[in-house]
């Protein structure tokens, strides 16, 4: 086998040619106007499978996240309580604060990507008037720098327990990868939305299509949130172009990602083999597998690998992250294998 093998994220998936065909058929209309068929039917359909009232149809995750962000919190520094390895926090350019006022206040995940409940108790604010207001709770599932650990409906019943103690904060989910966690815990999605008041879906990972994501809540939450992706310059047009690939992805491309999770526990379970990597396989539920380098950098791991045509990204400065999706199969997860051998056995001059 040749080629380069790109396990850098499951965004890179490209659309099979029967979501493409989709696509290109797709009914459409002004969906400012709410007049776009296929949008409509993506939202309800998306909505329908999370157990919430309405959707709203995004450009991206980082787009659904502002926007539930914003419309959860009308406050200019209310505070958000999320966990400190929350993509929110580490990777969404700082937008909550740039774009929304709002403070982002991080407690510990544990491993397994729940947030730690007894810091997010001692964090949550109580009334005082030196203090911020804790305006909402944010959650991740699965959780992508936890190494794609999948949260369970006990977890997210716990979370709500805390948030009820202190009033009924409100609970966002990224659940960019919802799916993922529903399909490798053998749960429906929306038993993991249940105790979310808002979720953010991404189509454009595992599920394969080239734009999107879907943000679910209360009828009354989305309609406040699309005038929030309104002014963020989300109002797109005949988008039912984009929202085609969607509703085809949850027709098709939903089972399919036990595959996905097949192929990390073969890579895991092969890396974990290579001396100078760490690697708990066990760990790995979905479709994330995250490699600790002995005594090195990331950045030089992934410098190794890319001179055997291997891709791969840093999940902070020891840690490489490899992802499987539509695209890898088991050949590539073994080609992949043999190549990082071979490139963890060369001498570096
Ligand atoms: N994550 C990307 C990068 O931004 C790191 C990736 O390659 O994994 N929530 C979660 C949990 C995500 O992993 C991502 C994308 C997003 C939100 C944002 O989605 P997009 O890229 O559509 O804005």
């Amino acid at each position: 086998m040749s080629g380069v093998i790109d396990l850098r994220s499951d965004t890179v998936t490209l659309p099979p040619p029967e979501m493409r065909r989709a696509m290109a058929e797709a009914e459409l209309g002004d969906d400012v106007y709410g007049e776009d068929p296929t949008v409509n039917r993506l939202e309800a359909m998306m909505a329908e499978r999370l157990g919430k009232e309405a959707g709203l149809f995004t450009a991206s995750g980082t787009m659904s996240n502002l926007v539930a962000l914003l419309t959860h919190c009308q406050r200019r520094g209310t505070e958000v309580i999320l966990g400190e390895e929350a993509h929110i926090l580490q990777y969404e350019v700082g937008g909550a604060a740039g774009l929304g006022g709002l403070q982002l206040r991080p407690v510990p995940n544990t491993p397994r990507g729940m947030l730690d409940l007894e810091a997010l108790e001692r964090t949550v604010r109580g009334r005082n008037i030196h203090w911020p207001e804790t305006g909402l709770i944010c959650v991740e599932n699965t959780h992508n720098r936890c190494g794609g650990a999948a949260l369970t409906p006990a977890d997210m019943a716990a979370g709500r327990a805390v948030a009820a103690r202190h009033g009924g904060i409100p609970i966002h989910l990224d659940g960019a990868r919802i799916f993922n966690a529903a399909v490798a815990l053998g749960v429906p999605a929306a038993d993991l939305a249940r105790d979310a008041d808002s979720v953010a879906v991404s189509l454009s990972k595992g599920l394969a299509c080239p734009v999107g994501s879907v943000l679910c809540g209360s009828g009354e939450f989305i309609a406040r949130a699309r005038k929030y992706r309104k002014m963020v310059g989300g109002g797109m047009r005949q988008a039912g172009v984009l929202a085609a690939a969607g509703v085809y992805a949850l027709e098709h491309m939903v089972d399919r990602l036990a595959e996905d999770h097949e192929n990390a526990r073969r890579l895991a379970a092969g890396l974990a083999e290579i001396p100078g990597l760490n690697v708990d396989a066990a760990a790995v539920q979905t479709n994330i597998v995250l490699i600790r380098v002995d005594g090195g950098s990331a950045a030089a791991f992934l410098a190794r690998l890319r001179a055997v045509d291997v891709l791969a990204t840093e999940s902070g400065p020891e840690t490489a992250r490899m992802v499987t999706h539509y695209g890898i199969e088991r050949a590539h997860v073994d080609e992949a294998l043999v190549r990082i051998r071979r490139a963890m056995t060369v001498e570096v001059a």
